[in-house]
C-alpha cells in the first residue's frame, strides 16, 4: 500500500474516469480514479473535494498511462484531513498570472507552485555546496551580532534602532567583525547571514534585508588570493548545482553553465577607458553606476564572459581597504552586467588605518573598539561579500531580486 499526502492541485472529471492531481514537496502525482476499480464512495467522494484541500491518499501505484507522471495512484482510501477556503487569493498552478506584488502578499500560496519552490530547492543546494567548498578549505563558520554601533559601509545606509538607552543599528555588514576575527588568530572565517541597508532605491536588485557569504582569510599576499577561493567557490558550487538540481533547472528552463576558472580580470582603469570608448559619461574615479555595469556586462558577454573580475579600484572605494598610490586592493566580482560581490585585501597597519578613517572624512572616536584590534598584532587579510539573492537571480536569469528571498523586504513591504 502506497501512502501519499498533499495539496489537490487540479481535479480532472472526464466522466468515467477522474483524476486527481496531487501536489507535494516532492512534486505532482497523478491519482486515477476509473469508476470501474475504484468503489462508488470513492468515486464521488472526489465532487466533494476542492483545490488545494488538504488529503491522504492510500492505494497501489503502478506505471502511469499519461506522459506527465511516471506514476499514478489507484485509491482504496482517501481521508480529507483539512478544507481549502474558495476563492483562493492566488492561483497555485500558475495558470492565472498575478502580479508580483500579490504572489508576495500571498507568498506561502505561491512557493507552493513547483517553479517557485525550485528556486528555494536551488538555493539549499547552492548554500550546501558553497559551505561544502569553504569548510574543505578550512574556513571556520562564525555568526557575528546584527546589533551594530557603528557604520561600516558608509553612514547613510543604516536602520537606527532603540536600544535600551542607547542607540544602535541593524548591521549593513558583518565586515568589523569578521576583520575582528583575523585579529583574533581564527585565520580563515565564513558566515552566511543577513544585513540590513536602508536604502531608499526601490529597484530589480536592490533588498533592504538581503543575505550573503562573507569571508575573511588572514596571510594573503595580495586580493588575488581572496579571488582565488572567490573563483574556486563559484566554479565548484555551480558544479555541485548542477548536479543535485537537474529536475529544478529543467522546471526553469535554466541551462546552467559552469565558469572556467580563473575567471577574466579586469582593471578599473580598463572598464573606464572601455566606456568612455563606448560614449559613456564617466570620469576617473567615478563608481561604474548601473548603466556602466550593464554596457561592460554586454561587452564581456560578447567575449564570452558571465563573470568577471575588476580590480585595482581608485583608493576612494571604501575606507578599509589597503591603499596603493592612487589605487587600492579591492576588487568587485560581476555576472552579466550586476555586481555580486565586493571584496579585497584590508589596512593591516594601525597607522594606515587611521590615515584611511580620517581620508574618508569620518572620525577615529566612533572607531575605537575597531581600532584597538590592529594595534595588537594583525595579519595582513582580505575577504568579500558575496549577496545570495543576487547570484540566485543571475543563474536563473531570474529579473527580480525578490524572487530568491521567502520573504522580501523592500522599500514598501515589511509584510508577510
Ligand atoms: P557590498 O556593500 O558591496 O560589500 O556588499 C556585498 C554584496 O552584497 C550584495 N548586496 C545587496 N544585495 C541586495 N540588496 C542590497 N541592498 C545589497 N547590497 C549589497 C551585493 C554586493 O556585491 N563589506 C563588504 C564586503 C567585503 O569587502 O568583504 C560589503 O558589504 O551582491
Amino acid at each position: 500500500m502506497d501512502i501519499i499526502k498533499g495539496w489537490v492541485n487540479e481535479i480532472r472529471d472526464m466522466g468515467g474516469i477522474k483524476f486527481i492531481i496531487l501536489r507535494n514537496k516532492k512534486g505532482l502525482f497523478q491519482v486515477t480514479l476509473p469508476k470501474k476499480k475504484v468503489s462508488h464512495e470513492i468515486f464521488s467522494f472526489v465532487d466533494k473535494l476542492s483545490k488545494e484541500d488538504v488529503i491522504v491518499v492510500e492505494g497501489s501505484s503502478q506505471q502511469g498511462k499519461s506522459r506527465d507522471f511516471d506514476t499514478e495512484i489507484i485509491p482504496e482510501k482517501i481521508t480529507l484531513i483539512n478544507e481549502s477556503e474558495t476563492p483562493l487569493p492566488l492561483d497555485p498552478s500558475g495558470k492565472v498570472k498575478a502580479e508580483l506584488d500579490t504572489r508576495l502578499d500571498n507568498r506561502f500560496i505561491d512557493i507552493r507552485r513547483p517553479e517557485i519552490l525550485a528556486i528555494f530547492k536551488v538555493r539549499h543546494s547552492l548554500l550546501k555546496h558553497a559551505r561544502d567548498y569553504l569548510s574543505n578549505e578550512d574556513f571556520l563558520e562564525i555568526h557575528t551580532s546584527k546589533i551594530i554601533s557603528t557604520a561600516s559601509e558608509g553612514g547613510t545606509e543604516l536602520f537606527p534602532i532603540q536600544y535600551f538607552e542607547k542607540k544602535a543599528y541593524l548591521t549593513q555588514s558583518p565586515q568589523l567583525y569578521k576583520q575582528m576575527c583575523m585579529a583574533g588568530g581564527l585565520e580563515r572565517i565564513y558566515e552566511i547571514a543577513w544585513y540590513f541597508r536602508a536604502e531608499q532605491h526601490n529597484t530589480t536588485r536592490h533588498l533592504n534585508e538581503a543575505t550573503a557569504i562573507d569571508i575573511e582569510m588572514s596571510f594573503i599576499d595580495d586580493e588575488e588570493d581572496v579571488m582565488g577561493i572567490l573563483e574556486n567557490l563559484i566554479h565548484t558550487t555551480l558544479k555541485g548545482v548542477k548536479e543535485d538540481c537537474i529536475a529544478e533547472l529543467n522546471l526553469l528552463e535554466v541551462e546552467l553553465k559552469v565558469p572556467e576558472v580563473p575567471f577574466k580580470r579586469l582593471t578599473y582603469d580598463e572598464v573606464v577607458e572601455m566606456l568612455q570608448e563606448k560614449g559613456y559619461n564617466i570620469k576617473w574615479g567615478e563608481d561604474l553606476g548601473t548603466e556602466g555595469e550593464r554596457i561592460l556586462g554586454k561587452e564581456m558577454e560578447n567575449q564570452g564572459y558571465e563573470y568577471y573580475f575588476i580590480k585595482r579600484y581608485p583608493r576612494n572605494k571604501v575606507f578599509y581597504l589597503q591603499p596603493e598610490g592612487k589605487y587600492c586592493r579591492g576588487f568587485d566580482l560581476d555576472c552579466k552586467g550586476i555586481e555580486l560581490t565586493s571584496g579585497g585585501q584590508r589596512c593591516h597597519e594601525y597607522d594606515t588605518i587611521v590615515e584611511r578613517i580620517i581620508e574618508f572624512g569620518l572620525e577615529p572616536e566612533n572607531f575605537k573598539d575597531y581600532l584597538k584590534i590592529f594595534k595588537y598584532g594583525m595579519p595582513p587579510h582580505g575577504g568579500f561579500g558575496f549577496g545570495i539573492e543576487r547570484w540566485l537571480m543571475e543563474m536563473l536569469n531570474l529579473n527580480n531580486v525578490r524572487e530568491c528571498i521567502l520573504f522580501p523586504r523592500d522599500r514598501g513591504r515589511t509584510t508577510p
